[in-house]
C-alpha cells in the first residue's frame, strides 16, 4: 500500500475538516491533490504535527481535526501520544503513515523498519483506546470511516511503502500557509 493512495482515498473527506500534515512527502502528496485553505503543512517542526492537532482539537471542539504523520516524526515525539491519550479530544484523528523510513530526507531506516518498534502498540500503551493497525487500502478505508464516525480520539497506523512524490515544490511558504490557515479557522468559527 502506498501513502499517496491512502491520502487520495481520504481527500474527499477532508473538505470540511482541519488538516495538519508533517513536512515533506506527506505534505506534498496532499498538496498535489489540490490545496485547500483548511490544510496546514507543518514544515520543519518534526514530531509536532500531533501536538498542533491536539491544540486545535481542544480549542475548537466543533471542528474535526485530522493529523497526517510519519513514523520518524512520531518517534521524535513519543510523549505526544501519551498527551493525546490524557486529553482524549473526541474530534481528533491521528493517522501515522509508517513507511519505516525518514523518506523526505533521503530514505534512512527508522526504528520501525525491521519491526523493532511497534507504533500501534506504543499508542495503545500510551492509553489510546481506539488504535487500528492496517496494511491494505481496504482496511485503511474501513478504519478511516470508523474513526470519522466514532466521536472519540482515534489513531490509525498505516503500513505503507517507502515511496514518495516524484517532485517536491509548493507555491505556498510556511508563513503564508500559517496566516491563511488561521484566517480560515477564524472565518469558520465566525460562520457557525
Ligand atoms: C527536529 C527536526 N529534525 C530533523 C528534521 C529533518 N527532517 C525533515 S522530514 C524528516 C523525515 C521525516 O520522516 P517521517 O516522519 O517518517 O516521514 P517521511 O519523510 O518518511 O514521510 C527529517 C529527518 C526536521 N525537519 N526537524
Amino acid at each position: 500500500m502506498e501513502r499517496a493512495q491512502c491520502i487520495a482515498m481520504l481527500y474527499p473527506e477532508l473538505e470540511d475538516k482541519l488538516v495538519v500534515t508533517i513536512m515533506g512527502a506527506s505534505a506534498q502528496e496532499l498538496y498535489d491533490l489540490g490545496h485547500r485553505e483548511n490544510f496546514f503543512y507543518l514544515q520543519h517542526a518534526m514530531g509536532l504535527a500531533s501536538s498542533i492537532g491536539l491544540g486545535l482539537a481542544l480549542h475548537l471542539p466543533e471542528e474535526q481535526v485530522i493529523v497526517l504523520d510519519g513514523d520518524g516524526s512520531v518517534l521524535m515525539n513519543l510523549g505526544g501520544l501519551a498527551t493525546l491519550a490524557r486529553y482524549r479530544p473526541k474530534n481528533l484523528l491521528h493517522i501515522i503513515f509508517d513507511n519505516g523510513s525518514l523518506l523526505s530526507t533521503g530514505g534512512f531506516d527508522s526504528h520501525t523498519t525491521a519491526g523493532i518498534t511497534d507504533l500501534a502498540a506504543i499508542a495503545r500503551g500510551a492509553g489510546i483506546e481506539h488504535v487500528a493497525a492496517v496494511d491494505s487500502p481496504m482496511d485503511f478505508g474501513e478504519a478511516a470511516v470508523e474513526a470519522l464516525e466514532r466521536d472519540d480520539l482515534s489513531v490509525i497506523v498505516a503500513k505503507v511503502k517507502a515511496v514518495g512524490p516524484d517532485n517536491y515544490g509548493m507555491d505556498l511558504a510556511l508563513p503564508e500557509n500559517a496566516f491563511r490557515f488561521k484566517r480560515c479557522v477564524q472565518e469558520r468559527k465566525a460562520a457557525r
